[in-house]
């Protein structure tokens, strides 16, 4: 376990090989079971309608969706309008060990990246509560992530995120500015087809 520090916010822990070749394809296995109850959909920017270039789903009580009315956390898949899968039970044991003080999971969001995809610069501020952390899970071929500060114009540091790795952003670091720059294809062979798998584990509303 290490704890590195980034422009001086504490929290950020990053857990290079977190998980071995066979517990990352049993967290395949898993997310394959929720998508295939919860299809990966097209999210929207609000506003424009311009599509992301991820594609995403959610488990949990709660899933985080965007559309040309804005992000929120809602209950239902947008296009099926059912309720999202629960949470595969390695990701809540995950969660209960990475975030102990922290009350459950709510929302687990599944980004999936093809070769081309990204994800800019932004903060994880749709949530209720930043008291618990976000415990994020990589699978599949390599990115490179970037994470700043808690202002857009704060020096960036980038990082490589390979499959199985695990990144815990708690304390100050859980609203420092981060996104995905790009993901190097061929760098993994846990999927057939290629692409990268984040799993992002979050506590929305305040304990009750
Ligand atoms: C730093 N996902 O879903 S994971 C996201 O790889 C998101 O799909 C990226 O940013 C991905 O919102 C990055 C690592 C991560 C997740 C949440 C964070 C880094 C974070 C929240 C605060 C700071
Ligand atoms: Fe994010």
């Amino acid at each position: 376990m290490q704890e590195i520090a980034i422009n001086d916010l504490n929290g950020f822990r990053y857990l290079p090989g977190y998980f071995d070749r066979a517990s990352q394809q049993e967290l395949l296995d898993d997310v394959r079971s929720v998508v295939s109850q919860a299809p990966l959909y097209q999210p929207v920017m609000p506003k424009t309608g311009k599509p992301y270039s991820v594609k995403m789903s959610n488990c949990g009580p709660l899933g985080w969706v965007s559309d040309i009315n804005g992000y929120r956390y809602q209950q239902q898949h947008p296009d099926t309008k059912t309720p999202w899968p629960d949470i595969p039970s390695r990701l809540t044991s995950l969660w209960e060990t990475l975030a102990p003080d922290a009350p459950p999971a709510e929302a687990c969001l599944i980004n999936f990246y093809k070769a081309k995809a990204r994800m800019g610069l932004h903060q994880d501020r749709d949530e209720r509560t930043f008291n618990a952390p976000v415990v994020s899970v990589s699978l599949g071929d390599t990115a490179t992530f970037r994470i700043g500060g808690l202002s857009r114009k704060d020096p960036t540091k980038s990082f490589r995120l390979q499959s199985g790795d695990v990144v815990v952003l708690g304390g100050d670091a859980r609203l420092a500015f981060h996104g995905i720059d790009r993901v190097l294809a061929g760098t993994s062979t846990l999927l057939k087809n290629g692409g990268r798998i984040n799993l992002t584990l979050r506590r929305v509303n305040e304990a009750e």
